[in-house]
């Protein structure tokens, strides 16, 4: 049988009492010297007092956390990985044991490393400390049966989402009208048709009121979990993870998304009048928003699919990758192939081979999985796998990079201590790929087969950047808002009652999007996007899409790389990709500060997203001139009150 934490640790604190080396001594300072040293101690006549902790016993501790945290971290990724991968009552239940117990482990481990609280740790140790509080991204609440209840909600929320499918509303239990995710997002890529559109994106958004019920109770049991480990709720739990108070962090995050926020403004108005050319006002209303069915994506967080109707300078050059990927048949062993040869052209070793026989590529026809794309390392032990349902398209081509990122993060620091095994900081996780996709110039697809001729000229400048604007200005209010609605509904400034609606006054005022029919109180929006019943936090991929502009123009100054900033492409280059394996190799054993300023960069900068698209910029601002664009007003943004 399983040891249960409880013992484990009782019996470690015991065995290291006995080895304490500052019994009965007070002292003047610190409660005990680091590494040997000499403190000041007095000695004084009377009662003996409570023996602080050594620094040996420390260490002790936080090996035995590492060599529990690997077991408990494989079997809980192992059920997950096999849960994801085929959807079942039992692998529910076997991901949700695992996760309970991990969890159980944390928030006993993290109270038990409080013993060192008074003991100067070495950094790597304080590190591991402060690491080991914020390591359970859903904390645990003490009582056993609470701690059960949350697991089970999150893993039939997650179920659910995966097994989710979009269904005609006029004739819900015809199973035959009834489309996949990946079915209706097509829908929405492809046709420009309001209604069918708007079909597509309805019977989606209806999935999500399911869980509503769940997430409510799910919200409240986590928060029990984040008390239980000393904070306010699971909203300053995540905020904390940044080397920064959470009140820093929200000045942070909310200082670049002013700074980026009027590039997003105009590739909104631009946006916006072409779509009121293409639907009329009538359809477009008059608030200035833009309605959420139509920017090609079922959450409008990327606007990449309206390319062809958005076109700057139609016939300035082909940049359709799609259609070839398509035409050629690509497969999706393909696909991961072009992602990995970006890699090793960095000088970064092949995938192992391990990966190709357990990687998920494919969606299977015989089982029910989770579809949304993910990176693991099952067994921490170089064990690197994707789960991707990849297609032949231009979306899933940047994707494939996106999760390979992750895996090579994973290969670069897996032979480090269980609690630095993990991202300087989960933005810096979500933007490796993404750094490596902005190298992937015209002439880098031309030199794969993936295009015919490298387009060059000014136009085509502007083509282009407004292609990448797509993906990726348009995404940054979305990866904001998502977490901002989050932190509302764990903090309760959002009632249960109202979730949707402050679902979407964040839409209307950070993404400036309009829902196309009434959404109350008994549908829930937010769930259906795969991060909330996923309980992944979202902040990180606002960071990301910050950072891998910052990551890109340092890489671009390693490989050498003269002139404006959106011309370079560092693939193939050496030098760069030793910087990178350098900052990658440091895991989270340092502030992500330090990671930043490896590659030259210091702290979170905007400034690089602003260079690369200074000729995309001054176009919008051509296009627009004349055009009466209300910028969204913002003022549900959360308030600084979310942190000390
Ligand atoms: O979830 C993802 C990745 C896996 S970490 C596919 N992304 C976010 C999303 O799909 O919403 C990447 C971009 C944002
Ligand atoms: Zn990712």
């Amino acid at each position: 049988m399983r040891r249960t934490f409880a013992s484990g640790f009782a019996a470690l604190v015991l065995a290291l009492a006995a080895t304490a080396s500052c019994r009965f001594i007070e002292p003047a300072a610190p409660s005990c010297s680091v590494d040997g040293g000499a403190p000041a101690y007095v000695t004084r006549p009377g009662p003996p007092l409570e023996a602080g902790p050594s620094l040996a016993e420390a260490r002790a501790f936080f090996a035995k956390v590492d060599t529990d945290l690997r077991r408990l971290w494989v079997a809980r990724d192992r059920a997950s990985w096999s849960n994801q991968t085929n959807l079942t009552d039992d692998t529910d239940a076997l991901a949700a044991d695992a996760e309970s117990a991990t969890a159980a482990y944390v928030l006993e481990a993290a109270r038990a490393s409080r013993r060192f609280d008074g003991l100067a740790l070495p950094p790597e140790l304080a590190r591991q400390k402060e690491l080991l509080r914020l390591a359970q991204t859903v904390p645990a609440p003490d009582d056993e049966a609470a701690r059960a209840e949350l697991a089970r909600l999150g893993a039939s929320m997650a179920s659910a989402y995966g097994k989710a499918k979009a269904c005609d509303a006029r004739d819900p239990q015809n199973a035959s009208r009834c489309r996949t995710l990946q079915e209706v997002s097509r829908t929405l890529a492809k046709s420009r048709d309001y209604d069918v559109q708007l079909e597509a994106w309805k019977s989606w958004h209806d999935t999500g009121a399911s869980i509503r019920a769940n997430y409510t109770r799910w919200a409240e049991v986590a928060n029990q979990g984040a008390r239980a480990l000393g904070f306010a709720d699971v909203g300053e739990l995540w905020r904390s993870g940044y080397d920064m108070s959470a009140g820093d962090l929200v000045r942070e995050v909310h200082r670049l998304w002013a700074e980026v926020k009027p590039l997003y403004d105009e590739l909104h108005c631009y946006t916006h009048g072409r779509l009121e050319a293409r639907y009329g006002k009538e359809k477009m209303g008059a608030h200035g928003r833009i309605p959420a069915h139509l920017l090609g994506n079922m959450w409008a967080q990327e606007w990449t699919n309206l390319y062809p109707m958005l076109e700057p300078y139609p016939g300035a050059g082909s940049l359709d990758v799609s259609k070839r990927l398509a035409d050629r048949k690509t497969s999706a062993v393909q696909m991961v192939k072009y992602g990995e040869s970006f890699f090793t052209s960095l000088g970064f070793d092949p995938l192992p081979a391990t990966f190709w026989e357990r990687s998920m590529l494919s969606r299977p026809r015989d089982r029910e999985v989770v579809c949304h794309a993910s990176a693991w390392d099952v067994t921490w032990s170089d064990d690197l796998r994707i789960k991707m349902c990849i297609e032949p398209t231009e979306e899933d081509f940047v994707t494939v990079h996106h999760e390979l990122g992750h895996n090579y993060y994973f290969h670069q620091y897996h032979t480090l201590p269980m609690l630095f095994q993990s991202g300087a900081n989960d933005g810096f996780h979500e933007g490796i790929g993404d750094t490596l996709a902005l190298s992937i110039t015209p002439s880098y697809l031309k030199k794969l087969g993936l295009l015919d001729a490298v387009p060059s000229g000014d136009k085509m400048v502007v083509n282009q950047q407004l292609k990448t604007a797509l993906q990726r200005v348009a995404f940054l209010p979305f990866g904001l808002l998502i977490d901002e609605w989050r932190w509302k509904v764990f903090s309760g400034e959002v009632k249960p009652e109202h979730m949707n609606a402050a679902w979407w006054a964040l839409r209307r005022e950070i993404q400036g999007v309009e829902p196309p029919v009434e959404r109350g109180e008994d549908q829930f929006d937010p769930g259906a996007k795969y991060h909330v019943p996923g309980a992944t936090p979202y902040l990180r991929y606002f960071l990301s899409h910050v950072y891998q502009f910052q990551f890109y123009r340092a890489l671009c100054r390693e490989a050498g790389h003269q002139g404006p900033l959106h011309t370079c492409s560092f693939e193939g280059s050496k030098p760069a990709g030793e910087k990178l394996k350098a900052m990658l190799s440091l895991g989270a054993s340092k502030p992500w500060q330090e990671a930043m300023a490896l590659l030259g960069e210091r702290g979170a900068d905007a400034s690089a997203i602003l260079e690369y698209f200074a000729p995309l910029r001054s176009y919008l601002q051509r296009a627009n001139a004349g055009k009466s664009c209300a910028a969204p007003a913002v003022t549900s943004l959360s308030a600084e009150k979310h942190g000390k």
